[in-house]
């Protein structure tokens, strides 16, 4: 019998992935996307499979964590072995500006779940994956954060993320089911969202090398962050639900960088060199050095400023997470470098910039997007 996974937020960064890893491991994978004007399945497209074949086993259903009786018709309808929610509203700077949505798809889209596992009598059948996250550390109360550092969130998308946190512990603790958190440092890839501050850093700098674009513009950049790839952290999201008992762990890989490295390294994978002045508000990036050769760019071309537009009411200055507990007990060590990953991040988007310019030389016009 095949085993049923049921994934929210299929259409993200990690749907993707998750979905991928599933399929692979021979799971029946269902997946929730939202209706939306235009198509937004481009993540997952390469997993489509026709649902006209009578053996398929990849199969969408339209639906919100915002919606309690859909959450229930498709929980029943499916029956899930486990269920990986990963549905949320998850960009933090987005969080101040749309809180009460925020806390309703990600604090009480955990709990809608919970609860239709609890109508529906599937205590015992299904497991339950929480997308839990190291903004709950926020503030830190300790370096590096492990299982047992206190919580301090610091944006709206944290403290709704920290009542899903809460939520599933007291349904495992209550009702006996088996449920997890997976408390995950920051996660990239060539899929993650655009306007996450490694993915705006990576095509943003493929198109200035390119003469596309003059100038990246971002917010604090001396924030610290440890990276890790969303390849290798949806293994940890299956692994915690095969195990025997329920636990939370923290998934990192114990090595911290700032924005401004980040930066670093992208525009060294295309040759170019950056030197920095000013600070704070006034600080910019200036090209120091230019060995790649297909960068366009100049020596003295300021291609990195601050807009402080980009600053958040309150900031998460530092994480650092201490993986020990999955090594310990789940066996898992990240695989990728941040070099590696700002590596596939920079060759995926420069790829796709080359084709903006083709098409741009070729006398059609492109459009970026922008936030
Ligand atoms: P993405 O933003 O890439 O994906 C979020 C997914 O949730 C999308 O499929 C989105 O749909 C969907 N979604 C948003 N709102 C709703 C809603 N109301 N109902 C149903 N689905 C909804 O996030 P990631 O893949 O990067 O992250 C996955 C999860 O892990 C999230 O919960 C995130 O908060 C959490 N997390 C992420 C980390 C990271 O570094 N990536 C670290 C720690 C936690 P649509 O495509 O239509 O927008
Ligand atoms: P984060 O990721 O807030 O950690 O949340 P993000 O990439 O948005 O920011 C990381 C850090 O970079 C700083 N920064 C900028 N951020 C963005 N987005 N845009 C900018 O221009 C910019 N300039 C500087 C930010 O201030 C911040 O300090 C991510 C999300 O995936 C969450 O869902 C997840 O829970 C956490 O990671 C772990």
């Amino acid at each position: 019998m095949k085993k049923v996974a049921l994934i929210t937020g299929v259409t993200g960064q990690d749907g993707s992935y998750l979905a991928e890893l599933l399929l692979q491991k021979g799971y029946e994978v269902h997946g929730i996307k939202r209706r939306a004007s235009s198509f937004n399945t481009d993540r997952i497209d390469h997993l489509y499979q026709d649902p006209h074949e009578s053996n398929h086993s990849f199969t969408l259903h339209y639906g919100d964590l915002t919606d309690s009786s859909n959450l229930i018709r498709i929980i029943q309808q499916v029956q899930p072995d486990e269920i990986y929610n990963l549905g949320a509203m998850s960009h933090v700077a987005v969080s101040f500006e749309s809180p009460e949505y925020t806390a309703d798809a990600d604090g009480m889209g955990a709990l809608r779940i919970l609860e239709a596992i609890r109508i529906l009598g599937l205590e015992k059948k299904t497991r339950f994956y929480q997308a839990s996250t190291s903004e709950l550390y926020g503030l830190v109360q300790e370096i590096p954060q492990k299982e047992t550092t206190p919580f301090y969130p610091r944006s709206p998308y944290a403290v709704a993320k920290m009542y899903a946190y809460w939520i599933t512990v007291n349904y495992r603790e209550a009702y006996g089911i088996y449920a997890c958190n997976g408390i995950l440092f920051n996660h990239e890839s060539p899929l993650r969202g655009e306007t996450f501050v490694t993915r705006k850093i990576t095509r943003a700098i493929s198109r200035i090398a390119l003469g596309l674009q003059d100038c990246l513009y971002l917010g604090n950049m001396s924030a610290l962050r440890d990276w890790g790839h969303a390849r290798d952290y949806v293994e940890m999201q299956w692994l915690m639900l095969q195990q025997d008992k329920p636990e939370d762990f923290v998934i990192a890989t114990g090595v911290q960088y700032s924005v401004r490295q980040f930066v670093e390294f992208a525009a060294q994978e295309l040759g170019i060199s950056l030197a920095w002045s000013g600070e704070g508000a006034d600080e910019i990036g200036t090209v120091s050095e230019v060995t790649g050769k297909e960068a366009k760019c100049k020596v003295g071309d300021v291609i990195v400023k601050v807009d402080p537009r980009y600053y958040r009411p309150t900031e998460v200055e530092t994480l650092l997470g201490d993986p020990t507990k999955a090594k310990e007990k789940l066996g898992w060590v990240p695989k990728t470098s941040l070099k590696e990953l700002v590596a596939e991040m920079v060759q995926a988007d420069f790829t796709s910039a080359k084709r903006d310019a083709l098409v741009k030389l070729a006398g059609f016009q492109t459009f970026d997007h922008h936030e």
